[in-house]
């Protein structure tokens, strides 16, 4: 009987694995930072980030722009934070951002 189960269980094992989907829009990985400094009127946000890795970038302090509709000035140098960013014409444009701990 274990026989039949661990084949089913390796089965499942596998469609599971060969089911998750590649990194897409909406989808994008979490990266965790702390805030250097805010300028709520220009979208503009500086972030000392760790390393991104859907833009090939490693860990650096450097200015974001971020997407219309998200508004910076609830965060304030020393927050910890969790975002998303992607490239938009060139530009690091953060999607979604959020406090952490
Ligand atoms: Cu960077």
């Amino acid at each position: 009987m274990s026989f039949t189960k661990n084949i089913t269980t390796s089965l499942f094992a596998s469609a599971l694995f060969f089911t998750v989907p590649v990194i897409a829009d909406g989808d994008l990985p979490h990266v965790a930072g702390e805030v250097k400094r805010v300028k709520p009127g220009s979208g503009k946000i500086t972030i000392k980030h760790e390393a991104i890795p859907n833009l090939d970038m490693p860990g650096m302090s450097m200015v974001f722009r971020t997407e219309d509709g998200i508004d910076i000035s609830q965060f304030k140098k020393g927050d910890k934070v969790m975002f998303t960013v992607e490239e938009k014409d060139g530009k690091m444009v953060i999607v979604t951002i959020e406090k952490s701990e």
